[in-house]
């Protein structure tokens, strides 16, 4: 077995000494203040060519980023060669990587590593980098390569990409030349594949009006700017918040998660009831659409509404296509509000999958079907179409002008959306041509439901890993007895539904609460809020006054 060759670890390393706090490799990777990664990332550079090396030379992708954190934040995250997240089990060693205390800890952990998961060290490692727009990134890259070197791995630097665009040049990397060629990898081959896929789509439909598109001040202003020549007159957007000169504004009262979060418009364009309008987080993988009512309301259309109005557009367009043999069904999360899980299953009849916060999650449970539709209510998502699926896609003929059609749409759709990963742009595609072939306006597409009102309510605790969950996070089972006293407090609400679980990338709680009115709604999340808080916070701070 080849060994580490410790010298040249140990000079690297010295590089980029380890502060003393403890890192965890969670839902989003490493994210945290920038200034603490630095040792962070040169460690996950040698775990990405460990990756690597394990999957025979196979492209690894490592996306710098913090997604919707503020601008001092930033974060790594590793791809697998499908574009997929970094396998689960993986994520353990990145953890213990980057805690290792000494060179002579880390050079153990990865002959430990060699040696259970028979990695030949022999073996070459291929890594490709992507970055945000984030100041931060570019010393970061240059910590990872550091952990390239260790063990003398390629690297390639594409330099700022939305964290989607990462994803798919990983893919096409790991596929040219191979029958599930995926396609040009480069952002310019993204571009291209997305734009043919939409001008198929839209052909011959009447153009919507503009749509207003909040980026955030993140990646993907300049990013989208670059793909509206590709698009031509197809569709007409009007990019706001493009600062991304200005790095404190990044994410600043704007993005889809400002907006999902406090259920209102971004702060950097003033909407009317004409506008439709959308926004991207930081690194461009979440969307979110919203309009404002004639009466000046806010609605939001988030990925819960996406996730229906796909749902029902592909189901549709399969039995059009007379091809209904292609099973739809749809994966949600507990945070799904509940009208959206009864117009899935009781409208439009179709399969519908609860699993665990995390997009890795929902798309490994979307891969069981034909097709996958999923989507996290917050606005990650995309469509998974299985190899089956897509053979009869493409294989099929349509005995009628009709059909042939259908057939075509089906096809261009699958091309259009981004299947790695829940892709903001992609995702942005997929409505306008759903909105586009039904001429349709927020207004139309916001019927096919009411949103039970729904709350959100953070709690910090002293301790959030003794709050344990199953049932995909509907149910705790410890604390023994919470779950008990929060079931009979939600019986006394109508339509009423909560759950409790630990965030996955912030030190607090979360609790979820939706009933069938808005002051049913926040008493509901207050008196849950309340009896979290009395179970485990003492010491934590004062009890938020509106908690009952
Ligand atoms: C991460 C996840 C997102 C999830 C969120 C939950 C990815 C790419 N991102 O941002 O899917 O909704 O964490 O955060 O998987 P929480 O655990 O703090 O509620
Ligand atoms: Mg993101």
């Amino acid at each position: 077995m080849a060994s580490v060759n410790v010298e040249n670890l140990s000079a690297l390393s010295a590089k980029h000494p380890k502060p003393a706090n403890t890192f965890t490799y969670g839902t989003a990777g490493f994210r945290m203040k920038a200034d603490l990664l630095d040792s962070v990332i040169f460690r996950t550079g040698i775990l990405a060519a460990l990756r690597s090396k394990k999957l025979d030379g196979k492209v690894i992708g490592c996306m710098i980023t913090a997604s919707h954190n503020p601008a001092a934040d930033n974060g790594v995250k590793l791809v697998d060669p499908m574009g997929e997240m970094l396998e689960g089990s993986w994520e353990a060693h990145a953890t213990a990587l980057s805690n290792a205390q000494s060179d002579e800890q880390l050079v153990d952990y990865i002959h430990s590593m060699v040696s259970s998961l028979k990695i030949d060290l022999t073996k070459p490692a291929n890594v490709i980098i992507g970055r945000d727009t984030r100041p931060s990134g570019v010393a970061l890259v240059n910590a990872f390569v550091d952990g390239l070197k260790v063990l003398d791995a390629k690297s390639t630097d594409y330099g700022i990409l939305t964290t989607p665009q990462l994803h798919y040049i990983t893919r096409c990397l790991n596929t040219v030349g191979t029958p599930e060629a995926y396609g040009e990898p480069s952002a310019e081959g993204y571009y291209k594949k997305l734009a043919a896929a939409f001008k198929t789509l839209v052909d011959g439909k009447t153009k919507l009006s503009p749509l207003i598109l909040d980026c955030a001040n993140g990646v993907g202003a300049p990013k989208f700017q670059e793909f509206l020549p590709y698009l031509g007159d197809s569709l007409s957007v009007k990019i706001v918040n493009d600062d991304t000169d200005n790095a404190s504004k990044l994410n600043l009262n704007s993005g889809a998660d400002y907006v999902k979060t406090g259920q209102r418009a971004p702060v950097g364009h003033k909407m009317t009831s004409q506008d439709r309008c959308a926004s991207f987080d930081g690194d461009a993988d979440r969307i979110v659409y919203y309009y404002q009512d004639e009466d000046g309301t806010f609605k939001l259309l988030d990925g819960d509404k996406i996730a229906g109005l796909a749902a029902m557009f592909i189901i549709d367009l399969v039995k059009a296509a007379g091809i209904d043999s292609i099973k739809v069904g749809v994966v949600q999360t507990a945070y799904a509000n509940g009208a959206s899980t009864q117009y899935l299953r009781n409208t439009l009849n179709v399969p519908v999958s609860c699993v665990p916060t995390g997009v890795k999650h929902l798309h490994h449970e979307a891969l069981k079907y034909d097709v996958g539709v999923y989507f996290e209510a917050n606005g990650h998502g995309t469509v998974v179409f299985s190899p089956s699926a897509l053979k009869t896609i493409y294989s099929a003929e349509g005995s009628s002008p009709a059909q042939a059609v259908a057939i075509r749409s089906l096809r261009a759709l699958s091309e259009v959306i981004n299947q790695t990963v829940g892709d903001a742009f992609s995702d942005l595609l997929l409505v306008e041509t759903i909105l586009t072939q039904r001429q349709w306006n927020p207004k139309v597409w916001d019927q096919a439901y009411t949103d039970l009102p729904n709350r959100l309510v953070k709690v910090v605790v002293q301790d959030r890993s003794i709050f344990k969950t199953v049932d995909a996070e509907r149910k705790l089972v410890e604390p023994a007895g919470l779950q008990d006293a929060i079931d009979a407090i939600v019986l006394k609400f109508r339509d009423g539904r909560s759950f409790v679980r630990p965030s996955g990338t912030e030190d607090v709680v979360r609790v979820y609460a939706e009933a069938a009115t808005r002051s049913e709604t926040d008493e509901l999340a207050h008196r849950i809020g309340g009896l979290v808080f009395d179970f485990n916070s003492q010491g934590s701070g004062p009890r938020p006054r509106e908690f009952i």
